[in-house]
Parts: C-alpha cells; structure tokens; sequence
C-alpha cells in the first residue's frame, strides 16, 4: 500500500526557517522573527530605557549635527531617503524635521520587515510632518535592496541603530557589498555602529531587571506557538546574555531549564530539548575602529566622515 502520509507543506520563509533552525545542532532562530506587533511593542520598550544606551547615543549625535548632516546630504539638490529597518522613524524624525523646515525637496522611503511598525510610521509622519513625501517599502533587507535598485534618484541611504550588528561580519560584508554595488557615485550611506565599550554596560542593555529584553526574546517563541501552532511554554526557558570582549559579539540565547519536548503542528515537528540544551537567537555585534575600516575596505566603501557620540562609544560612520 501506498504511504498517504504527506509531507508537511513547507511553505513561508519563516516556516523554512523555524523548521531547519529547530532541526539544526545547535539550535538556533533568526532575530529578525522578533518583530511583530508585540516585539514592535517589546523593542520599543527596550529602546526607551536607560540602559539601552544605544538610542541615546544616537539620538544626540543626530541632534548635535542635523546642520553639518544636512549640508552633505543636500549638496547635490533632490534625493531619495532610504531607510533600512526604520521601525518607528523616532530618530530618524530629527533629520526629517530638520529637512522639512528647511523646505529640502526628498523623497522619504523607509523600509521595514514589520507591516505593523511601517504603517505606524506613515501615520505619525502624514499627521507630525504633512509636508513630506514617503513611500514606504514591506520587506527584508535583501528584498528591500531589490527594491531600491529601480529607484533613479540619488540615494543616501540610512542603516542606524546599529541594526547592522546582527550580521555575522562575513554577512555584513556581503550586505554592504551589494549596497554598494547599488551606489552612484554621488550617492551616499549613513550607518550607525555600536562600539566596544566596558563589558558590563554591554551586558546591562541587553539583560535588563525589568525582563523586558528576555521577552523579547522570547517573543520568536511566542510567534511560533500562534503562527506554526506550537507549544512552548515560555516560562521553561531562560533568556541568556553572554558577550566576548575580545570579538565584541554579544549573544542571546535560550535556554532550556529542563528536558522537555515541544510540538509544532504547523510543521508537523517534534522538537527534543535536552535539560540546558540552548536556542541561539541573536548577534548583537560591537565594533572597534579596525574592525570599522576593515568591513569598510572588504565592501568597497570609502568612509567620508564620522560623528561620534559624547558618552557611551557610539558612531555614526558616511561611506560612499
Ligand atoms: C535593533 C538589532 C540594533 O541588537 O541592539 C535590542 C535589537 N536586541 N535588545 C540590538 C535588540 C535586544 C537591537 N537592534
């Protein structure tokens, strides 16, 4: 007799995903599944403490240099404002208030993952700065990349956040490679690089008492459990942050506080945990200058200038 058992319809990226990470030794789930409508919620939370000192950090440096950032924007007359995983566009508003009043002619193309986060943002902008013109782009930094590319105008492109520090460095060459590949040469690229600093202050932001960032993430757990019908219960895990000060990658994990087994129906798995057994979930990469340069050189980039911030080691580095 035939076997009429059929295999499970593996379909969405997330699914793929989920499934080969789940399956894979060591466990492991991309980051970038944190955000939906409560990991949008979640992250802005994160950012608004003071221990998260990354949106401070760079908050104050656009504050203090939205003029001399102006200026080398706008040398060349109109262009495109694209934004890389602009989220809620809260920093990102100081220089588009800034270019506003000073009746700068742009196009703003912010680009998120989260639906959620974009339209949020295309509502605070229509109501905060009705005079700017947006067009906002769904979709993952590689299908957004497709995206710009038939776009004809000058583009300076926006990366801040440090949203860069959750590629792999082999990764965020090829990512930056293939911006660059997308570069005129009056073109520019604004990206935002979180620094080495005391290991200490790295591991607060990220392991918060409030336990905001373990839920966070957590959340890839809870996504799982609504969107593939599973059933972890996130209370057997534990949200984990280690950082190497000699590499400068910060790491979440979670990790399994007893053997236990999950079921994801969605992808007809049976997932075994061994008791301590982890789920990698996040890179968080800290940057010294070398390493800067380095990333800089491999990619084909030429930095122009930079803006550091006052405090906490935080730059904002100008490639083209
Ligand atoms: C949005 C990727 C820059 O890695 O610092 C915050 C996300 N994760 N707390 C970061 C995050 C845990 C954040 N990025």
């Amino acid at each position: 007799m035939q076997d009429t058992k059929t295999a499970p319809v593996v379909s969405t990226e997330f699914e793929k995903e989920v499934y080969s990470g789940l399956t894979d030794f060591p466990k492991h789930l991309s980051s970038k599944y944190f955000y939906d409508k409560k990991g949008d919620k979640l992250f802005q939370d994160i950012m608004a403490m003071p221990t998260y000192y990354l949106t401070d950090c760079e908050y104050e440096i656009l504050e203090t240099n939205k003029k001399e950032i102006t200026e080398l924007f706008t040398g060349f007359g109109s262009f495109d404002l694209i934004e890389l995983g602009a989220g809620d566009g809260k920093k990102t508003k100081i220089l588009l208030k800034e270019f506003s009043d000073k009746k700068i002619d742009f196009t703003y193309v912010p680009i998120d993952i989260s639906d959620n986060a974009l339209n949020q943002l295309h509502n605070s902008i229509e109501k905060e700065l009705p005079k700017i013109n947006i067009q906002p782009v769904q979709g993952t930094y590689f299908n957004a990349l497709k995206k710009i590319n038939n776009r004809k105008n000058r583009k300076i492109i926006l990366f801040l956040g440090s949203n860069i520090g959750n590629l792999e460095h082999d990764q965020a060459v090829d990512f930056m490679t293939n911006i660059q590949k997308l570069m005129q040469p009056n073109d520019l690229l604004f990206m935002g690089f979180d620094q080495k600093k005391n290991p200490q202050t790295i591991l607060d932001a990220y392991n918060d008492q409030e336990g905001v960032t373990a839920a966070f993430n957590k959340n890839v757990l809870a996504r799982i459990n609504t969107e593939l019908n599973a059933n972890f219960d996130l209370d057997q895990f534990l949200h984990w942050e280690v950082y190497n000060p000699e590499t400068g990658s910060a790491k979440s994990y979670l990790v399994s506080k007893i053997e236990q087994t999950v079921r994801v129906d969605r992808l007809d798995l049976t997932v075994n945990f061994n008791q301590w057994e982890t789920i990698h979930t996040e890179i968080s990469q800290k940057y010294d200058d070398k390493i800067i340069t380095w990333l800089a050189e491999q990619s084909g980039l030429k930095m122009m200038t930079e803006y550091k911030s006052q405090e906490y080691g935080y730059k904002n580095c100008v490639f083209k």
